[in-house]
This record gives C-alpha cells, structure tokens and sequence, in this order.
C-alpha cells in the first residue's frame, strides 16, 4: 500500500548520497597488519580461532573492471532504530548491483528473530527506492532478540541456504555486533559458506573507537535533540519562570548529553561518566545542581535548564554497586521473582540483597525502586530509559532548596518542567552526514562481501573532510573486543565506549560550563536542514569535530 508523502520527503528522495572517491568505480582492497582484540588476547584469541587477528582492510579506487559473480545477501536491523538505517540497506542494494546486477537482497523481518524464524521479504529496486533517504528502519522493522545460541545459528543457516544468501549484514550496536562475530566464527568454522558481517549503528554514539569514529544515527539523534532544547531555551528566556529537566536518551555512555550540552549551552549538564570518576552520590548531584539554581535566582533569573543523560543512575558508584547485584540477582532468581506478589517485591529484594546494597535500595523513592527490578533487556541490561531520572532529581533539588529556604540560604521561586527525549530522534529524517554516511557504510559492506571478508565490520573514516575524502574498509569485529561479565558471566564482548573525561568534547565543555551556570548563554541550533549551503546542512557533531582536532 502506498503511503501519502510530505513534501519534504518527496524531495529528500532523489538527493543523492555523497560517497568517497574509492567507492566510485573500480575498488580494490589493501591489507593492513594483522591486528588484536582491545584486551584480554589469549582469551579471544582461543573463542575466536577463526576470525581473531584478521587485517584492517582499506579501499581504494582501481582501474581494471573486475567481474564478480551474482551474490545473494540478507540484512538484518538489530535493536534500537537509528536516523540512516534505510540509506545503509540502500548502499548494501546498490553495492552488491554493482558487483554484479543480478545479486539479490534479502531482508529479515522484525530483527535477528526473522533469521531464526524464517520470516524475510526480498528487497527489490522499487521497495528500495521507497525508503531512500527516509528515517526508520520500518522497511523490514527491527528487534531486539539475540542471536547467541548454536540452535538459533543452526535455524538461520537453513533459510541462508534455502535462499542461497552468502553473505549476511547485521546492522547494529556493540551488543550486536558482537553476536554478529561470534556468528561469523561459528559458520566458519563449521564451513557453512556464509560471510557474516556488521555495520556500527546507535543514536548512544558508544559504539565508536579508532577505526570506527561515529555509529551512524548519533549525528540526526543529537541534532533533533538540540533543536528541541533549543526551543526550550528560548521557551524558559521568555517566561522566565521554569527550570526544565530534560532526560536524553543514551544507554550508559553520556555522548548524547555532551554534544546536545555542546550545541546548546545549557546550565547545567550532568556526565555520568564524571559523577563516576568523581565518586558523587546521588545527594552530592543535587547539591549541585541546587547550587546552580540558587546562583541565578541571586540575580533574580528562576529560569534555567539541566540536561540529564538517561545512564546517569549507574554512574553514581553507590547506585551501580547496588544494580549489578540487581543485575545478577535477577539473572539468577528470575523465575522465582517472578511469583513473588507485585506488593511484595520491593521487600523481597530489601530482603535479598547485601546489607549495603539493601539499605540504599530501601532509602530509594518507590517509583525508581520499582523501575531498578523491570525486565531486562536480552542483553541483561537494565532499562534505563524507564528510570524517570528527571522527575527524581527535580523532586530531590526541590525538596534541598526548600531547605536551604528554611535555613535563609535561598531566596528564589523553583517551578520544574520535566522532558525526556529519546524517540523522537531515533527515527527522524537523516541530516546529510547519517545519509551520506549511512549509505557509505552499506556500500562499504557490499564491498566486504564481494572482497569475501566475513567477521568484519564496515567502517568509514575521516568524515570531518569532504565525503569525497572518506576512507572505506572493514576492520575485524574480533580488534574490538574484550572480556566483561554480563548476566553473571565473562563473556567476550565490543568495548563500549563511555565519555573520555581527557578528551577534547568533555574537556571544552568543562571549560565553559561554569559561565554557561550563571549567565544566559543558549544557543538555538534549529532544526536540521536538508536542503541550503554546505555550512548549515553538511555539518558533522561537535563532538567529532573536536575529537579529531577541528
Ligand atoms: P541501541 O543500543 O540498540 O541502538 O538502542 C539505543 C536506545 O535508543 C537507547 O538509547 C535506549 O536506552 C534504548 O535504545 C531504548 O530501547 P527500546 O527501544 O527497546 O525502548
């Protein structure tokens, strides 16, 4: 069925993704050094017998006309959805015509479940020329079921043969991507014939190291996110008479929180990753931020913003402790938790838990108590998009200035607004650089395919310069690994990446955060802009840019 299209998205979809120069025309491929994983060698080494200390591999333009034989792919959109999704299945579409144009691509339905369950469509030309350059991954949908267990590989591999497919991408995040390898090692191994291979994909921007600098959405995600603000801002300069909370989405790491702080030039910006570092409790947050509101209202200015980053719970080194016994209680006790009366629970657990743990779960209001127990993700992780961190420390900085008023300390009016943005980014229109990026990055893992590569990960460098300057190739997913406990277990996972306290984004917002504290400063960065000079509309995140020294 056709859907009514907006104007913009009519004229969206003939823009043309910018590329770089090697993915042109004829490429051919350059072999790096043999690489390691990120730590723990021996033990990943020995996991990975087949796909561990592979080369970083780089394209480059050729000049001979090479004839690949026709290769039919299948896709898969793993987890959270990510402005650029469509525009990387449209690069693998174009990339694998390319090698040859009677290839075929195959999408699973609904995530890594599709594979398992046999439920795929095939993507042809006219299906995929819908959804160019569109938000979204509701082409053939998403999921978060992991692919970990040899019975689901077994499963998959049926249906990769029953359609003939040599080569299947995952595109998702570090969780993902580490099924993905492990996946690539077990056909491998069992020679299967099927390359498996992965694109780095999250609006949380943790996904992110030496060889791969962004995972695509972030760039979108974090401008939606600031033009919002933005509006907010100007919003709270008007009336003057609101604080506004405002919990961003982001997992753990506080890349979002940073790169919104660092457009938009907030009051105040918790990093998780500093609170940590700096070993504060959840009281020592407030006081602060109570402090940055009790400052303006000295100049008569009881208006203001805090950005939150949605992680910020587990960073509070109480917290965490208390949550990783959470965590692993749970992981083990799930089904005897689960038969526990719902009014019960909360005692169960003040019950269960170490003493220092028990204590400061019990200390906590109900609603976060409550929200620390829900459901895990598969991945065992805590959803901490359902924490209303927000309310909590609005509540909390309400109730210290009330005491501070008590104690003739403050003298000022505190109104709270509280916000949570997360899925409005994660699906909207991809700026230029998730477009251009995106679609680099799929015509980049078709590249891999054709090349034969498998327990690879797309990656595209050097995108602060001209697309036409970007450097493609794949880089092995085993380089990026290390040993962590999940679910009670060390298991070998993709570093996550958390914010570098050292490095040059948190470092300038450090810098400037004290004046932002006091004075008015905002920045209104308006909404994202398709279509106009390169200046407005090319742009990549802060955070990039300073990372890479411009
Ligand atoms: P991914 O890591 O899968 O990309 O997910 C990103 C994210 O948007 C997080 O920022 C957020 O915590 C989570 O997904 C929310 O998950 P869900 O969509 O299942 O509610």
């Amino acid at each position: 069925m056709k859907t009514t299209k907006s104007a913009l998205q009519i004229a969206r979809a003939s823009y043309q993704p910018k590329m770089p120069v090697s993915l042109g025309g004829s490429v051919v491929m350059e072999e790096g050094e043999n690489t390691q994983s990120a730590a723990n060698q021996e033990e990943i080494k020995s996991l990975f017998p087949n796909t561990y200390g592979l080369p970083i591999v780089t394209f480059k333009p050729g000049n001979e006309h090479k004839n690949y034989p026709p290769v039919n792919v299948g896709v898969i959109l793993s987890g959270g959805q990510a402005p650029g999704g469509h525009n990387v299945i449209a690069g693998i579409f174009d990339g694998i015509k390319a090698l040859n144009p009677t290839s075929r691509l195959f999408g699973f339905i609904l995530g890594p479940s599709g594979l398992i369950e046999h439920n795929y469509m095939e993507l042809t030309a006219e299906i995929i020329d819908e959804y160019r350059n569109t938000g979204g991954f509701d082409i053939i949908g998403s999921g978060r079921t992991k692919l970990e267990s040899k019975d689901q590989f077994d499963k998959g591999l049926i249906i990769l043969k029953a359609l003939d497919i040599k080569a299947l991408i995952i595109i998702g995040g570090d969780d993902s991507n580490t099924n993905a390898c492990i996946l690539a090692e077990y056909y491998a191994a069992i020679k299967a014939g099927v390359q498996v291979l992965g694109c780095p994909k999250t609006i949380d921007g943790d996904l992110k190291n030496t060889m791969i600098e962004a995972s695509f959405g972030f760039d979108t995600a974090c401008k939606v996110y600031s033009e919002v603000i933005g509006n907010i801002q100007r919003d709270c300069n008007s009336a003057r008479k609101y604080w506004h909370f405002i919990k961003l989405m982001g997992r753990s790491a506080s890349h979002i929180a940073l790169e919104c702080a660092l457009q938009v030039q907030p009051n105040y910006c918790i990093i998780s990753e500093e609170v940590e570092a700096k070993n504060m409790s959840l009281d020592d947050l407030v006081t602060d931020i109570a402090k940055a509101v009790a400052q303006r209202a000295e100049q008569g200015n009881n208006f203001g913003t805090v950005l939150i980053p949605e992680g910020v719970i587990e960073f509070i080194p109480a917290m965490k402790k208390l949550m990783t016994e959470l965590n692993d209680f749970l992981a083990s006790h799930k089904e005897e938790f689960e038969l526990i009366r719902q009014s019960e629970k909360r005692n169960y657990i003040i019950k269960m838990l170490s003493k220092e743990n028990s204590a400061i779960y019990a200390s906590l209001p109900e609603s976060v108590a409550r929200q620390l127990t829900l459901d895990r993700d598969p991945h065992g992780n805590v959803q901490v998009s359902l924490i209303e961190t927000e309310k909590l420390l609005a509540e909390m900085v309400d109730v210290k200035l009330s005491q501070w008023k008590k104690e003739g300390k403050y003298v000022g009016k505190f109104a709270t607004q509280t916000h949570f943005f997360g899925y409005e980014g994660r699906c909207a229109a991809p700026s230029n650089y998730d477009a251009d990026y995106c679609y680099s990055l799929g015509y980049t893992a078709a590249g891999l395919v054709g090349f034969g590569k498998t327990g690879y990960m797309s990656s595209v460098r050097n995108t602060t310069a001209s697309a036409s300057e970007w450097i493609a190739g794949g880089v092995p997913i085993t380089m990026m690994m290390n040993m962590e406990k999940r679910h009670g277990e060390m298991k070998p996972v993709i570093q996550k990446a958390l914010v570098d306290l050292n490095g040059a984004p948190f470092r300038t917002f450090a810098a400037k955060r004290a004046a932002w504290a006091v004075h008015t400063s905002y920045v209104y960065p308006g909404p994202i802009q398709y279509f106009g000079p390169t200046e407005v509309c090319d742009q990549p995140t802060k955070t990039l840019m300073l990372e890479q020294g411009k």
